[in-house]
């Protein structure tokens, strides 16, 4: 086996692992890895910076990231959660078709994230109902919460 290919069955396995891809058959997961690029971070590098177009869905394969948003009236952006291993984001603004709605900042040096484009994404959930709605759900408590700390 070359070192690419077992490079591939590691991330296979990874992807296997994220709660949210753990239900989807092995030959989905194999041509998502085919899709797949990995981008490393250092400490307090912007993966997302919040109003930018996106086209990409990211989950960290190591590291951790810190997730902000900038409320009106303040400059600095508010700390809103951290995110680690297994964890996923930029959905939203596939799914919303908007742009991003919060920054990505990775927390640690070599912070790794699986990126996933556009096409990979909805190939990914188009064909997993239960997926999509529960994204759906997600990313619709997310703008409730978004709503919620601009009016606190
Ligand atoms: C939040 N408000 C907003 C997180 C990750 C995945 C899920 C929560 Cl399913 P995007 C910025 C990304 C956004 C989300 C992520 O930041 N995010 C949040 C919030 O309270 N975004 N607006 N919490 S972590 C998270 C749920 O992925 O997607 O493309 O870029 O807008």
């Amino acid at each position: 086996m070359s070192s690419g290919q077992a490079q591939n069955q590691e991330y296979c396995s990874f992807l296997h692992s994220v709660s949210l891809l753990k239900d989807l058959p092995e030959e989905k997961l194999a041509k998502i890895v085919d899709c797949l690029e990995v981008d490393y971070y250092d400490k307090g590098d912007y993966i997302i910076r919040e109003g930018e177009e996106g086209n990409t869905f990211f989950i960290i394969a190591k590291g951790k990231v810190c997730v902000t948003q900038t409320l009106e009236g303040t400059q600095e952006p508010q700390e809103i959660k951290t995110l680690g291993v297994g964890d996923y984001f930029g959905e939203k603004a596939l799914i919303s078709e908007d742009v991003r709605s919060a920054n990505i900042i990775a927390e640690e040096d070599d912070t790794q994230c699986l990126v996933v484009d556009r096409d990979t994404f909805n190939q990914m959930v188009g064909t997993y109902q239960e997926l999509q709605s529960y994204l759906r759900k997600y990313v619709y408590q997310l703008a409730l919460s978004d709503h919620d700390r601009r009016t606190a």
